[in-house]
C-alpha cells in the first residue's frame, strides 16, 4: 500500500494532477486499446481512428463509433472513477486530465475534467465545425449529414490530429506545477498525452503510476502500484479520508 513517502504527499495543501487512460474504464467493461480485450485487436487504429479512414470509409468508421457509443451507454463508473471524484473534494488543488472519451469521470462526479481526446458523445461537422450532441442526430444516414452538406463525425481526436489547444495547454501547465502526479490506467505511449508525466517529473513532482502492468513510464515513477485501479484507488482515497 501507500508508502510513508506517498503518505507525506497526501496532504490537502498539495497540488495534485492526474492523467487517466483506457485502463481506468476497463473494470467498467470498456475495452482498452492495447490490452488483451483491446479494441485494436479486432480493428487497427490506422483503419479507424484517423481522418483519412473516415473520408475513405465514412460508414465503417461511423458504425465503429456507434458500436462503442452503445457499449459506453450501458456501462457505469467503477470505484476508481469514484475515488478520483472523492479525492478532488479533499485537495485544495486537484485536476483530472483524461485521454478517455467515455465521459465516465463526469458520470462519477468529477468536475472540470480535461478531455484531451474529445468525447465520444459529441459530434461535429467536418465542413462547418458545428457541434451536435448525440441525441440531435435523428437521420438514419450513416454518417449523418449537416445542414451545410458536410459529413458529421465523432468529436474525438484522431491519430495525426491536433489536440484541443486549450485542453493540452492547460494540461501542460498543471503538470509543470503539481507536487504529485498520478498516471492511472495508461500504457503511456500516445503523445502528446504521454509527455505530461514526464513534464511533471522533470518539474520535481512525485510521480505515482497505477497500472495493471509495467509501462514505458514505470522506470521513471517514484512509486508504481501494479494492479487494478478499481482496487488500488479506493485504498489511496481511503487513506486520505482516514487522515482527518
Ligand atoms: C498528434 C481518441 C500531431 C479516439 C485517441 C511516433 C512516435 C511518437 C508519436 C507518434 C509517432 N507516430 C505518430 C505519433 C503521434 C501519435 C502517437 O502518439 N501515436 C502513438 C501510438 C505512437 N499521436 C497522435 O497522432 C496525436 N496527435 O500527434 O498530432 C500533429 C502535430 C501537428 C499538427 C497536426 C498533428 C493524437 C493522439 C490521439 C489519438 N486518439 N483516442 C478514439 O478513442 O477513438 S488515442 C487512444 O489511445 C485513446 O485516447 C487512449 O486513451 C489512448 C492511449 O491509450 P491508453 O489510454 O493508454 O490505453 P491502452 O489500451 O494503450 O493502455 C491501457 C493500460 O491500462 C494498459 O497499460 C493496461 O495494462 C492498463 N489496464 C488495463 N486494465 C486496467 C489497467 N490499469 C489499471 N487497472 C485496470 N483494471
Ligand atoms: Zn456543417
Amino acid at each position: 500500500m501507500a508508502s510513508e513517502v506517498l503518505k507525506t504527499f497526501l496532504k490537502k495543501d498539495k497540488r495534485v494532477a492526474v492523467l487517466t487512460g483506457a485502463g481506468i474504464s476497463a473494470e467498467s467493461g470498456v475495452p482498452t486499446f492495447r490490452g488483451e480485450d483491446g479494441l485494436w485487436k479486432k480493428f487497427k487504429p490506422e483503419e479507424l481512428a484517423t481522418f483519412d479512414a473516415f473520408i475513405s470509409n465514412p460508414q465503417l468508421v461511423w458504425e465503429w463509433y456507434e458500436y462503442r457509443r452503445k457499449l459506453i451507454s450501458e456501462v457505469k463508473p467503477n470505484p476508481a472513477h469514484y475515488s478520483l471524484a472523492e479525492m478532488q473534494g479533499y485537495f485544495e488543488s486537484f485536476h483530472l486530465i483524461t485521454q478517455n472519451v467515455d465521459g465516465l469521470h463526469q458520470k462519477a462526479g468529477s468536475k472540470e475534467v480535461i478531455e484531451l481526446h474529445g468525447n465520444i458523445k459529441r459530434n461535429k461537422c467536418i465542413s462547418c465545425d458545428k457541434r451536435f450532441e448525440e441525441i440531435e442526430l435523428t437521420s438514419k444516414e450513416m454518417p449523418p449529414k449537416c445542414r451545410c452538406g458536410g459529413l458529421i463525425r465523432p468529436d474525438v481526436v484522431w491519430f495525426g490530429e491536433m489536440l484541443p489547444a486549450e485542453a493540452i495547454n492547460k494540461a501542460h501547465e498543471l503538470s509543470s506545477k503539481c507536487d504529485i502526479f498520478f498516471s492511472i490506467g495508461t500504457s503511456a505511449v500516445v503523445y502528446p498525452a504521454a509527455s505530461l508525466p514526464l513534464i511533471a517529473k522533470k518539474a520535481g513532482a512525485y510521480l505515482v503510476e497505477v497500472n495493471l502492468e509495467r509501462t514505458e513510464l514505470s522506470h521513471l515513477a517514484d512509486e508504481v502500484f501494479l494492479g487494478k485501479a478499481g482496487e488500488i484507488m479506493p485504498e489511496i482515497a481511503g487513506f486520505i479520508k482516514d487522515k482527518d
